[in-house]
């Protein structure tokens, strides 16, 4: 008789929600070309974001918004949505029982727990062959933004692959680089505003998820501590947009996107979402900008409504369409999906590793987390190492390379578009062998 399994809750989402929360404060307008800014007493501050897109801050945004329906020179108003309240996936600890394996490459301690590094035949991503048969090529750092609750970038396996920002002195209380926040030194907490309503700098993790998920992508290889990383050379730019309840709004979601890709991150994982967006397109026209005009690509999780499929029955960001978004639904370790992943033979693009993941979590600790936010992280690790070793790599190929390297899995056709795991070795030579064609 098999084990009884506790299924931890994840992603638990409101299934009987109403409309989506309307942040009252802040509205979004696209301004036409060479317009001015409307005058309204209404309209406290406004913010340039990219294009003709602006946010205001409002004492009122649906009066403001019935206000600017008249005006000409405005093209279009948005409403800023929250998320809308429901429950991260939480720490599993480990039992004395749970197995270790064998990897090579690694002299890190616990990276035997960390059971997607293993082969393909295993059902892993090949991370521990790929390490011992190395391209030769000299990989290039890549700035990785994890965009989620935060990060401990204070922890022993992460503190030496935070990214810093190179413009900023921490701790004087000063905007130093000029770019709109004090002291963000390891990235920004848009959860923590100033007096201004401006964004602070201190992204110190809150809930485990965020510091879980950069263990993941990043954690510090070959050091005798911890875990590794799947990728080498790699900085976290730590940025809390994701309060613990997960209910972040899009002012949130497209400040860190802009503050990411201005600030050289070439991969940003997602690993959030929710189920109602009202026609909402600022996050979707946000990842376009900065593909097209930063090279960046977007990881977004599938989520985790138990098999639900994304492709008429939307999620956001992964329901949206754009050439530089990539989608990622969860395996386990016994090869098929995890129960609780989302699908979409059009929405969601390839799979990866995500149940009983084992990683960093806040104060020097290590623990196991399960959902669709861990398999994100897994794809990400595995594109950063591509990047690096490849960095002319545009976001639009290195998205064709994870999607054609992976390794096909026959119940995965008809629930994804690359039919199959993410896989790093594989990725590594298909790029080796088809660059020119790229
Ligand atoms: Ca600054
Ligand atoms: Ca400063
Ligand atoms: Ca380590």
């Amino acid at each position: 008789m098999k084990r009884i399994l506790i299924i931890p809750i994840l992603f638990l989402t409101t299934a009987f929600a109403g409309s989506p929360k309307i942040d009252s404060t802040r509205l979004f307008i696209k301004l036409k070309s060479g317009a001015n800014m409307p005058e309204s007493q209404l309209i406290l501050k406004s913010k340039h974001l990219f294009k003709e897109n602006y946010i205001l801050t409002t004492t009122d945004a649906q009066s403001l918004a019935l206000e600017l329906a008249a005006n000409r020179d405005i093209i279009s108003t948005e409403n800023n949505y929250y998320a809308d309240a429901k429950q991260l996936p939480k720490e599993m600890h480990t039992k004395a029982n749970d197995p270790v394996m064998n990897f090579n490459a690694f002299n890190d301690p616990k990276a035997g727990r960390v059971w997607s590094f293993a082969s393909a035949a295993k059902n892993g991503v090949s991370v521990d062959k790929s390490y011992l048969s190395p391209l030769g090529l000299e990989k290039e750092e890549i700035i990785v933004a994890v965009v989620d609750t935060g990060v401990d970038y204070n922890h022993e396996d992460l503190k030496a692959v935070m990214w810093h920002n190179p413009g900023e002195i921490a701790g004087n209380n000063i905007d130093d680089d000029n770019n709109g926040y004090i002291d963000d030194v390891y990235g920004i907490n848009t959860m923590d505003k100033d007096a201004n309503g401006n964004s602070t700098g201190d992204p110190m993790a809150s809930h485990s998820h965020g510091t879980h998920v950069s263990g993941t992508i990043a954690a510090a290889q070959n050091n005798n501590v911890g875990i590794a990383g799947i990728a080498s050379n790699v900085k976290i730019m730590a940025i809390r947009a994701v309060p613990d309840n997960a209910d972040e709004t899009d002012a949130d979601v497209v400040e860190s996107y802009l503050y990411a890709a201005k600030h050289g991150a070439k991969l940003i994982n997602c690993s959030f979402g929710k189920r109602l967006n009202e026609g909402g397109m600022i996050v979707n026209e946000t990842i376009d900008h900065i593909g097209q005009d930063y090279g960046v690509l977007v990881f977004a999780a599938a989520g985790n409504d138990y098999g639900r499929n994304i492709d008429s029955d939307l999620v956001y960001p992964a329901s949206f369409q754009s050439d530089y978004l990539l989608v990622v639904a969860s395996t386990k370790k016994s090869g098929g999906l995890s129960w609780f992943s989302n699908v979409g033979v059009k929405n969601v693009d390839l799979a990866a590793p995500g149940s009983d993941i084992y990683s960093s979590v806040p104060g020097n600790r290590y623990a196991k987390m399960s959902g669709t936010s861990m398999a994100t992280p897994t794809s990400v690790g595995v594109a950063a190492e591509v990047l690096s070793n490849f960095p002319q790599l545009g976001p639009k190929q290195l998205k064709k390379v994870l999607m054609n390297a992976v390794t096909p899995i026959k119940k995965f056709k008809k629930k994804m578009a690359a039919g199959g795991r993410i896989d790093l070795y594989n990725s590594l030579q298909y790029t080796l062998e088809n660059y020119i064609n790229l």
